[in-house]
């Protein structure tokens, strides 16, 4: 069957959404305040200019377009700084194996991802000879919700949208497949992901049968 596989990244392949989580929280602090562990799942999946704006309204500020900017890119230096120490220790459990298991069964794989910084992620993580394409934050226009991420995903493989399943653990993330009608797995705690099909632990938790048998 002709269909793929789409990852995101942070918080489905690797463990990087407690670094965005630690940046954010360093610049709300040194903003003079702070926000909840609720509040920043609604920053998961969500790229940095919207997270930041959605930070800011948070805290009753209202910033000029260059402060914004520089609020931003001091965030990424401190979460770059980081994920450069990162190590293969940090992909999340089952990720290795099923990416392996997908190249070997000749099954195509797309990274989409939110992030600016997936080439660094995905070095030091080993993991860039998986996939046959990637899209990240550089080579999309809109956030998710917004589904372009997984739509030039899966004109890159040349499989149909419906034909493709998106790895997701992020609600902003979720929703963008919905609306490029693709299938979803959702990865992390039930209750927390409507709309997916399936929601497991982390990727140890399904194998290449039972993805492909979502399209019975
Ligand atoms: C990720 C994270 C978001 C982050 C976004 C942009 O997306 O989940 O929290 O704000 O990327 O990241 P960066 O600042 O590195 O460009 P995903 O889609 O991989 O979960
Ligand atoms: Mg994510």
């Amino acid at each position: 069957k002709n269909m793929a596989c789409i990852f995101d990244l942070d918080g489905v392949l690797v463990d990087t959404a407690v670094y965005h989580y630690k940046a954010w929280k360093q610049l709300a602090n040194s903003l003079g305040f702070d926000f909840t562990h609720a509040q920043n799942e609604q920053l998961k999946g969500v790229n940095r200019m919207c997270s930041l704006d959605m930070i800011l309204k948070w805290g009753n500020l209202d910033k000029s377009e260059s402060e914004r900017e520089e609020l931003a890119s001091l965030k990424n230096s401190w979460y770059v700084a980081m994920i450069s120490k990162m190590t293969i220790a940090e992909v999340l459990p089952g990720s290795l194996k099923l990416l392996q298991d997908l190249k070997e069964q000749g099954v195509k794989t797309a990274l989409g991802s939110a992030s600016k910084n997936s080439a660094l992620i995905l070095e030091r993580t080993g993991l860039v000879d998986f996939f046959d394409a990637i899209v990240d934050g550089n080579a999309v226009t809109s956030s998710k919700p917004d589904p372009e991420v997984f739509v030039k995903g899966a004109e890159l493989l040349k499989v149909a949208n419906k034909d493709c399943v998106v790895f997701e653990d992020a609600i902003a993330g979720v929703q963008a497949a919905i609306a490029a009608g693709m299938k979803i797995i959702g990865v992390g705690e039930t209750g927390n992901l409507p709309g997916a099909q399936l929601v497991i632990k982390d990727l140890s938790a399904i194998t290449i049968e039972e993805i492909l048998s979502l399209y019975n």
